[in-house]
């Protein structure tokens, strides 16, 4: 008899929501992760999956391409690249690789908003959900909560935050409004090139029902062929110097809690977004007065000895980093930066240009360190070995009326776990100097 299970590759997150949502329908599942075996204690989920779903076949990888062979599809983790040898095992055998969008697509019915981007995905998706939470919306993807987890919620409609890693795999894109915020240089350790990248992105809008897009970023355009509305190019949807433009009313930044041009920009896609939906403009302005931000974002930390700091952790390349650059320029006598991490490969001419014109003072960590200096050619730096040291290389360099800004411009991974553990370290460190 032939079983043809669902083989599920990667037991993170996504993998047991993958998991959970197949089982509930009594489909039969095997799992793969290329950790097992090798480094089988770092797998995530791999004993909760044992002890909660004993009929899932847990595959090792040495047997991979036998199991992979009876397999009616693979439902692949975002984490895990197309060239990566398991799914090249599924490839050879022609199994369809999908991820967890697809499945998720084929079962939803009730309206979806896929939103993409290098920058402002998350800020943008939670700020439609706050413009669409009376509606009964809810904000799921890549924002950290699988969206097999939230299908069953209840939930009236879905602001789905998505990677260029999912979107790469996406076989059954119909978004009801799509869009992308903006596309710069991120990732290319994982895809190809950035024009493999920029496609992954614009998959979003293949057969989407209404596009939102920036309308200064050519690569984000839909084409004339889909109904739109371009951010900054519609005199009725845009972002001024001292507020925002929106559905053709003027609002004064007095009035909008989020901090910085690109925040700005962030809050009017929100609401293009949002007003296609039925949010009122009372609610708009609303969110706009009241949503000052996500964590580890351009946020606040504390002002000791008459310095500021700011924690944007979550800038996690160089087109981040030079916006939140940017964005402090107003803020302060003289800015001091700390950036440094694993640069995934990007090229840091444009951040060194920045660093040069904004930055009174550097300080730098990480791998990548030494080629983020490289970039500069007026700016004075230190390179730090921990974030404590950082923290105070910079705080001696700071003098009252200054900004101390973590915008690293680099992924965390090469010194902590995650970006909000970095930004955790940020604030203890700063919290250390207050004591
Ligand atoms: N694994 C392999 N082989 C590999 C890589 C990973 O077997 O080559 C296994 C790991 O051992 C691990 C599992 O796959 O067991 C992890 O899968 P995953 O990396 O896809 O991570 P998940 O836990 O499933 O989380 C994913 C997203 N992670 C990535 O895309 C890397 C989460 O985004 C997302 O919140 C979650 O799905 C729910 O949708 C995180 C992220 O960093 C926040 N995203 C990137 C970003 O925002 O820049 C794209
Ligand atoms: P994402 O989910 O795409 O990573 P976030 O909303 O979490 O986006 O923001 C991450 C970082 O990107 C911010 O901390 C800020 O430095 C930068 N950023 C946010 N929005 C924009 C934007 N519209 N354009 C450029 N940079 C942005």
């Amino acid at each position: 008899m032939n079983m043809s299970p669902t083989m599920v590759v990667g037991l993170g997150d996504t993998g047991v929501s993958v998991i959970r949502h197949l089982r509930l329908k009594d489909s039969e599942v095997s799992v793969c992760d290329s950790r097992l075996g090798k480094r089988t204690n770092e797998v995530p989920h791999l004993v909760e999956v044992r002890r909660d779903y004993p009929d899932v076949c847990v595959v090792p990888p040495r047997k991979f391409a036998r199991a992979v062979a009876r397999a009616k599809r693979v439902v692949a983790s975002p984490g895990i690249g197309l060239d990566d040898t398991l799914l090249k095992f599924a490839t050879i055998e022609r199994v369809p690789i999908v991820g967890d969008i697809d499945l998720f697509m084929e079962e939803v019915d009730v309206p979806v908003i896929g939103i993409t981007g290098t920058n402002g995905k998350s800020t943008t998706a939670m700020l439609v959900g706050a413009m669409l939470q009376p509606d009964g919306f809810i904000v799921c993807g890549n924002i950290g909560i699988p969206v097999l987890d939230a299908l069953d919620s209840g939930a009236k409609g879905f602001v789905v935050e998505l990677s260029s890693f999912q979107l790469e795999r996406l076989q059954i894109a119909r978004f009801d409004v799509a869009a992308i915020t903006n596309i710069a240089e991120d990732h290319l350790d994982r895809h190809k090139s950035m024009l493999d990248y920029i496609s992954s992105k614009r998959r979003v809008y293949d057969h989407c029902s209404f596009a939102v897009f920036n309308g200064q970023d050519d690569n984000t355009d839909p084409g004339e062929a889909t109904d739109s509305i371009a951010i900054n190019r519609s005199p009725d949807w845009s972002v001024l110097d001292d507020g925002v433009v929106l559905d053709g009313k003027f609002i004064s930044s007095d009035g909008i809690a989020v901090k910085g041009r690109h925040n700005r920009f962030n809050l009017v896609m929100a609401a293009a977004i949002a007003s296609r939906f039925g949010a009122t403009s009372e609610v708009i302005r609303e969110v706009a007065s009241s949503f000052s931000g996500l964590g580890h974002r351009n946020q606040f930390v504390a002002r000791v000895e008459g310095v500021d700091y700011f924690n944007d952790s979550k800038a996690t390349n160089v087109a981040a980093s030079v916006a939140s650059i940017a964005s402090m320029t107003q803020e302060s006598n003289n800015l001091i930066l700390i950036a440094g991490g694993d640069g995934k490969d990007a090229d840091f001419k444009e951040l060194g240009e920045t660093i040069d014109r904004h930055v009174s003072y550097l300080v730098l960590i990480g791998r990548d360190a030494q080629k983020i200096a490289d970039c500069t050619k007026r700016v004075d730096h230190s390179i730090a070995s921990s974030m404590d040291e950082a923290v105070w290389m910079a705080h001696k360099h700071a003098e009252r009326g200054d900004c101390v800004l973590l915008a690293p411009a680099c992924a965390s991974f090469d010194m902590f776990r995650n970006f909000e553990h970095r930004g955790t370290a940020f604030v203890n460190a700063v919290a250390e100097l207050r004591s």
